[in-house]
């Protein structure tokens, strides 16, 4: 049931927090703050008459401060994605993601916000020795991005721990989804994936395709964010926000291929640095404390997604 609160999203126009600005409007006010470097207000088109819109750059602490004013929680998904992103222009990365969040930690701190959501991500984790991977593992980053994501997790509970604000950090696990842009040699896998499967193009695999990921379902994302921001005795922490499932690439795009009932062989490509070979979510953390419950199969994932580029394409 709607009421009172009012909930700030950074990056609320990108392809996350446009999911997560839908299932806020039905609980209370919200904000969004975007300056619509990799977000597009198109992402907000049907829910735009009922959220404020901010056009404002993380960079910017001073243009925070009067948007985080008076927010129950601030969600923090405003980033710059993309390992090779960052390694190919690691200035911007950078600036956004350590600083930016920094400002919106700073600013949600001395708004007294009851809490922040921090969206973290699973490239800390780097090659982890075992499978899956779990919170308590020493995070070995192997890239701009990875580190970048960490520094914001530290941030994130030292904010806690030294100036009393909650905070929960999930690291995502390659969410994918409607809404998800495919047009930059940046995006994500499986939206280029979808791009390659309609026009009937063959999609690039970087490395032998045997790399392995816990693809996550955004609405299922979007619903522990919720959680997270409800829970009881998880200030200061960081959870997984995964699904417990690892499929490779080459699991995927077959999977695809059948679904179309095409053939469309892959163009196989040199590995790209900074990669991780492999990756599965230990959920059992994130169960336990904050009730997550992810509902979404990967072919049911795969299927609405399909659906959703089909007829936005
Ligand atoms: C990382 C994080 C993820 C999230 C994301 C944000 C890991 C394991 N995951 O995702 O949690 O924070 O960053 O950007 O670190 N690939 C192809 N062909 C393409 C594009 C990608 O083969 O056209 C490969 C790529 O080399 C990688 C996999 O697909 O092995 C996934 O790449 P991605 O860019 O979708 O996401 P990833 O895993 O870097």
């Amino acid at each position: 049931m709607a009421n009172d609160a009012k909930y700030v999203v950074t990056g609320g126009a990108g392809f996350i927090g446009s999911t997560l600005v839908r299932r806020l409007i039905e609980r209370g006010k919200v904000a969004v703050i975007d300056n619509l470097l990799t977000g597009h207000e198109a992402n907000l088109k049907e829910v735009r008459g009922q959220i404020e819109f901010h056009r404002v750059d993380i960079r910017d602490a001073a243009a925070l401060d009067p948007v985080i004013q008076g927010a129950d929680t601030v969600f923090h998904l405003a980033a710059i994605p993309s390992v090779p992103r960052s390694i190919d222009d690691p200035v911007p990365s950078h600036e956004v993601n350590i600083d930016g969040t920094f400002n919106v930690l700073r600013a949600a701190a001395n708004a007294r916000v009851r809490r922040v959501v921090y969206a973290a991500s699973s490239s800390a984790y780097g090659d982890t020795e075992v499978l899956p991977k779990t919170e308590t593992m020493t995070p070995i980053p192997k890239s701009p991005y990875a580190v970048q994501k960490l520094l914001g997790e530290y941030y994130a509970s030292v904010f806690h721990s030294c100036y009393g604000l909650e905070t929960v950090a999930l690291r995502f696990f390659n969410v994918y989804g409607p809404r998800q842009d495919p047009t930059s040699p940046y995006s994500g896998v499986l939206s280029l994936f979808m791009k390659h499967l309609i026009a009937r193009t063959s999609p690039t695999i970087f490395g032998d395709g045997e790399q392995s990921r816990d693809f996550t379902y955004v609405e299922d994302v979007a619903d522990l964010c919720w959680k997270a921001s409800q829970a009881d005795g998880v200030a200061g922490k960081m959870y997984n926000a995964g699904n417990g499932n690892e499929y490779t690439l080459n699991q995927i795009w077959r999977l695809l291929q059948q679904m179309e009932g095409v053939s469309l062989p892959p163009n196989m490509a040199l590995p790209r640095a900074g990669d991780v070979r492999h990756s599965k979510a230990d959920t059992a953390a994130a169960i336990r404390d904050l009730g997550h419950s992810p509902r979404i199969t990967i072919e049911e994932g795969l299927r609405r997604t399909l659906e959703w580029y089909r007829l936005a394409m």
